[in-house]
């Protein structure tokens, strides 16, 4: 059994913290990495390999946070950090086009027929924006559907009732998004269709897309019910919306093909983020070829980027997706099973209660007695409790996601043991919740 919490004093975090501090917003540059909502320091990394990370105090931990999702075959695999020393021998950044981003292209509509035409960008924000805007000219219309909790970077159009950091602040709608922008922003419950439906009809002629996350990540777990994908299909084509699934957290995550191979769902838009890079900044949109001919330069719908299509970035994502294969997925899902079910014997046997959602390789423990099935039963899960365990899960070497409303990531690099230290350690940090509750 593990020893009492045995992590060394953050004392080297707590002064780069003050130091970073004094010129990023909030000490980060992205709002989760805080801790806000846990409490305690934020960890600075100092290294990384396989299924863990290191702090600048020399703490190793198993990690499910995983760079949110980007590593699927674990840190700094060996075969990666060569392909991509090998690229930036050959240059860095070259402003034109390479033989490297239509591979990739190639690679990403053999995995995903329904990306006839695939476009690269540098996040999953500008995938998910760029898609919005190619589905409004296309529709000629303004309003978009999307789902109370569900994220889709932090574009204006997106941050009303957004998951994720968002909501982990407690800042669902973010303040300096205009309010004529958030009105073409309408809200509907996740696996409730009567509620966008009923949009649907209300909003007939007004409505140029429906995006979803089609694995919802960023309230903390959530699958899709039986139907509700089908359902959103069939509403888009019946009232003529462009259907967009946010594949950014499921594509190559849940199946080599993500959520739309799984589910036999044809998007109309897809978007890319995390695992399409490999760990490097990559984003991509794309989908129908009648729609996504409208982007520039092939039509008129504009945008761009100096880094799009990077080389580098191009090599991390075709050495991502080429080692793809169906042992990884079976694998990546009988350890997620398997933890999911080590955390909720642990509480049980703590008498915490507990919801754990799991599909494949995602997994999020609620602190909640019921089902939590959308945004507002996610909302119900007890945010200090798990803060409580979180703490008591750092103190014994396991770095969960810092936020209730997260998804856990596993990758190829975590093992069976590695799963059962984390259980073992669960079952100790259960009983801090139960002391605290
Ligand atoms: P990025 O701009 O962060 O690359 O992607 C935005 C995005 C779009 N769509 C989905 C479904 C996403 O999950 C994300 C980003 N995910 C969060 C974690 N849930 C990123 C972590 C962070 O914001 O620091």
């Amino acid at each position: 059994m593990l020893r009492a919490p045995f992590m060394k004093n953050p004392e080297r975090s707590k002064k780069l913290f003050a130091r970073a501090s004094q010129i990023l917003p909030g000490g980060v540059d992205s709002p989760v990495r805080a801790f806000r909502s846990v409490g305690g320091t934020p960890l600075f990394i100092s290294r990384a390999s396989g299924a863990t990370i290191e702090d600048v105090d020399g703490n190793r931990f198993i990690d499910y946070v995983m760079s949110w999702g980007p590593l699927v075959h674990g840190h700094a695999p060996r075969g990666l950090v060569k392909a991509i020393a090998a690229a930036a021998r050959r240059g860095t950044s070259f402003g034109a086009p390479s033989p490297l981003e239509h591979r990739l292209g190639g690679l990403v509509r053999t995995l995903m027929p329904s990306m006839e035409r695939v476009r690269f960008v540098s996040s999953g924000t500008e995938a998910a924006m760029s898609a919005l805007r190619v589905a409004r000219a296309f529709t000629g219309r303004d309003r978009i559907i999307k789902f109370e909790g569900c994220y889709h970077g932090h574009a204006d159009a997106f941050l009303v009732k957004a998951g994720s950091g968002a909501t982990t602040l407690g800042i669902p709608t973010s303040p300096g998004v205009p309010a004529a922008v958030a009105a073409d922003t309408l809200l509907a419950r996740y696996n409730d269709l009567a509620s966008v439906s009923a949009l649907c009809a209300a909003q007939a002629g007004r409505i140029a897309a429906v995006i979803v996350e089609p694995i919802a990540g960023n309230m903390g777990l959530v699958p899709p019910s039986d139907g509700f994908l089908s359902g959103l299909r069939d509403l888009c084509s019946r009232h003529a919306v462009v259907l967009i699934f946010d594949e950014v957290i499921s594509g190559f995550r849940a199946s080599a093909g993500g959520a739309q191979s799984i589910f036999g769902i044809r998007p109309d838009l897809t978007c890319l983020g995390k695992i399409i890079g490999g760990g490097l900044p990559v984003g991509a949109y794309g989908g129908r070829a009648d729609i996504m001919d409208l982007v520039a330069p092939a039509g008129a719908v504009y945008q761009a980027g100096t880094l799009s299509g990077n080389p580098i970035a191009m090599t991390a994502g075709l050495w991502a997706l080429e080692h793809l294969s169906p042992r990884l997925y079976k694998n990546l899902a009988h350890r997620g099973s398997m933890l999911a079910e080590g955390l909720a014997d642990a509480a049980r046997a703590a008498k915490v209660s507990l919801q754990v959602n799991a599909f494949g390789s995602l997994v999020t423990p609620f602190f909640s007695s019921s089902p939590v099935r959308d945004y507002a039963s996610a909302l119900n899960a007890n945010t200090s409790a798990y803060a409580t365990f979180f703490r008591g899960m750092l103190a014994r070497g396991v770095y969960p996601p810092p936020s209730q409303f997260e998804a856990w990531f596993l990758s190829a690099a975590h093992t069976d043991r590695h799963v059962k230290k984390t259980i073992a350690a669960a079952r100790l940090a259960m009983k801090d919740v139960a002391r605290t509750i």
